[in-house]
Formats: C-alpha cells, sequence, structure tokens
C-alpha cells in the first residue's frame, strides 16, 4: 500500500525517502513507458543527415525536434522526415527544453544533441536502464574507460571540477553532471520549473536530483567528436553560469522535496 494516497496494487511498490518524498516506482515487468526523443538543433544540418538515419524510429514513442532558428535548412530537414517538429519562441537552449516538454507525449525524454556528440546506438540502452526503476540514466564518457572526444582542455577540466563540486556539496555520484545525452521522467524538470539561464538543464537536473537523492544511474557513453558546424555552447561563459547556479544552488531548498514530487513515470 502508498503511504501517500493508501492506493494498493497488485505489482506497484511505493517506499518512504528521507523527509516525506514519496516516490512511487513501477517494477520493470509492469511498465509502460513512453518515450520522447528530444533533439534540440540549431543550423546542424551535416549532422542531421549523419546521424538521424541511424535513429530507429521504433525505439521511441516520438521524436521531437525544436529548432532554435536554423538557417541551413535544418528546420525543413526535420519536418521533412515526419519527426515531430517545432520553432522555439524565445530563444536560448534551457527554453528550447522547456518547450519541447509542452509538447512531449513521453513520460520520459531523452535529450539528444544531433551534432554527432551523441551516439544514437546508446538510446536503447538508455531505455533498458530507466525501465530499471531508475529516475535519470546518464549516457556517461567518463565511465569505465569510455571518452569524450569533443572535449579539450578547458572543458574537460571544467567538467571533471563541475562534476566533483555537484558531488560533494549535494551529495551527487556522477561521473559527468553535464552531458546531454540522457533519460529522465518527464515530471522532474516539469517540477523543477527554475531557468538556469547559460547554465543549461543539465547542471540544474544533476543538482536537483541528488538533493532529492532520486535513483540516479549511468551508463557507458562515448561522446564523438561534432560532425561539423558550430559549437554553439562557449565554455567559458557557460561554465562561469554553471559555477553561479552551482552557488545559489547551496542556499536554495530542494524543490523536488518541497513539492512532495510523485514520480508516477509509466502510470496508464
Ligand atoms: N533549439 C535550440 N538548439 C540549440 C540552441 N543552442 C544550441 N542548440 C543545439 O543544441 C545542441 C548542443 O549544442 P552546442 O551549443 O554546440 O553545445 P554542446 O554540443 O554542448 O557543445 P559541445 O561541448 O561542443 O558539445 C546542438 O544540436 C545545437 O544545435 C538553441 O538556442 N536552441
Ligand atoms: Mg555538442
Amino acid at each position: 500500500m502508498c503511504p501517500r494516497d493508501g492506493r494498493k496494487s497488485q505489482h506497484r511498490f511505493c517506499y518512504r525517502m528521507r523527509e516525506g518524498l514519496f516516490i512511487e516506482r513501477i517494477p520493470f515487468w509492469d511498465q509502460k513507458m513512453k518515450v520522447s526523443l528530444l533533439i534540440p538543433t540549431l543550423s546542424e544540418i551535416e549532422g542531421m543527415e549523419a546521424i538521424m538515419p541511424r535513429i530507429n524510429r521504433e525505439w521511441v514513442d516520438q521524436i521531437l525536434a525544436v529548432d532554435g532558428g536554423s538557417v541551413d535548412g535544418t528546420y525543413e530537414y526535420a519536418k521533412g522526415h515526419g519527426y515531430h517538429t517545432i520553432r522555439q519562441r524565445v530563444s536560448g537552449l534551457a527554453n528550447a527544453y522547456y518547450e519541447g516538454l509542452e509538447v512531449a507525449t513521453g513520460d520520459t525524454i531523452i535529450t539528444f544533441s544531433p551534432d554527432g556528440n551523441s551516439l544514437p546506438e546508446i538510446i536503447p540502452g538508455l531505455i533498458t536502464k530507466m525501465k530499471e526503476g531508475y529516475d535519470r540514466v546518464i549516457a556517461s564518457p567518463y565511465l569505465n574507460g569510455t571518452k569524450s572526444e569533443d572535449d579539450n582542455v578547458v572543458t574537460a577540466f571544467g567538467n571533471w571540477l563541475f562534476t566533483k563540486l555537484i558531488n560533494i556539496l549535494f551529495g551527487g555520484h556522477y561521473t559527468d553532471s553535464l552531458v546531454k545525452l540522457r533519460a529522465w521522467r518527464k515530471n522532474i524538470l516539469e517540477c523543477i520549473r527554475i531557468h538556469p539561464g547559460r547554465a543549461g538543464i543539465e547542471p540544474l537536473l544533476s543538482i536537483e536530483c541528488a538533493k532529492a537523492n532520486l535513483k540516479v544511474g549511468e551508463i557507458p557513453g562515448h561522446e564523438p567528436p561534432r560532425i561539423a558546424g558550430l559549437r554553439k555552447m562557449s565554455p567559458l561563459g557557460n561554465g562561469f553560469a554553471v559555477l553561479v547556479l552551482i552557488i545559489k544552488e547551496l542556499w536554495a531548498p530542494s524543490v523536488l522535496r518541497q513539492k512532495q514530487v510523485v514520480l508516477e513515470a509509466s502510470k496508464i
């Protein structure tokens, strides 16, 4: 019986996490998880042409491209190939995710970068792991000997530093707190609703999940280099924004705990 709402179910089980945060989990045999692949795009036509054909449409329930104003035919490519394609209303990568969530039909979101950094072949592994009952699964390029070919000295150091800080200050157990390729329950971000600005949603999710002690897993996820086009992220600018976010979050209470989040993933 669930201690929160008193409901009884043969398969469903609930358990209490500390300080009254109840998380309802559904075991893998009872799951009809629906997955949306959320792809932010900003002039990534070469990457899209090379990467998208490698994504098997049957892996997920929805492929959703959120375009930030491409000028190289990326939007037309995504629309023409039958992906659910929208143009974002407000600029910025974080807004692309929030606007994508409004039309995402899945209860699980996988964020995916079509610039070559995200390997499509990792997607089924993320879904399998989520079905084991995780709230969030990260494809980490720093786990079990995998590596990021996209890193330079600055980004590698920044990633190492921020991941260490998040682990030490918020109790995370991450080997990568910033990578884009990851799966998570949609209602986590819907509940957080904090705008992380240039820092992006990745460190925000990492911090909030660690604060609320959600069940986060990692699988090895090799990260190839960007195929073509320009990096939109500025390592120094974005890095500074991540540092500011970490400092702010030090004083902020856990949003997920405050809202008594009940994660009802795949609840049909
Ligand atoms: N919709 C939308 N997509 C964006 C925006 N900025 C970047 N993107 C896309 O998000 C993905 C990641 O882009 P980058 O900004 O280069 O960041 P990054 O890939 O983390 O940078 P690297 O560390 O070089 O990998 C790419 O597919 C971009 O086209 C934006 O403002 N709106
Ligand atoms: Mg990239």
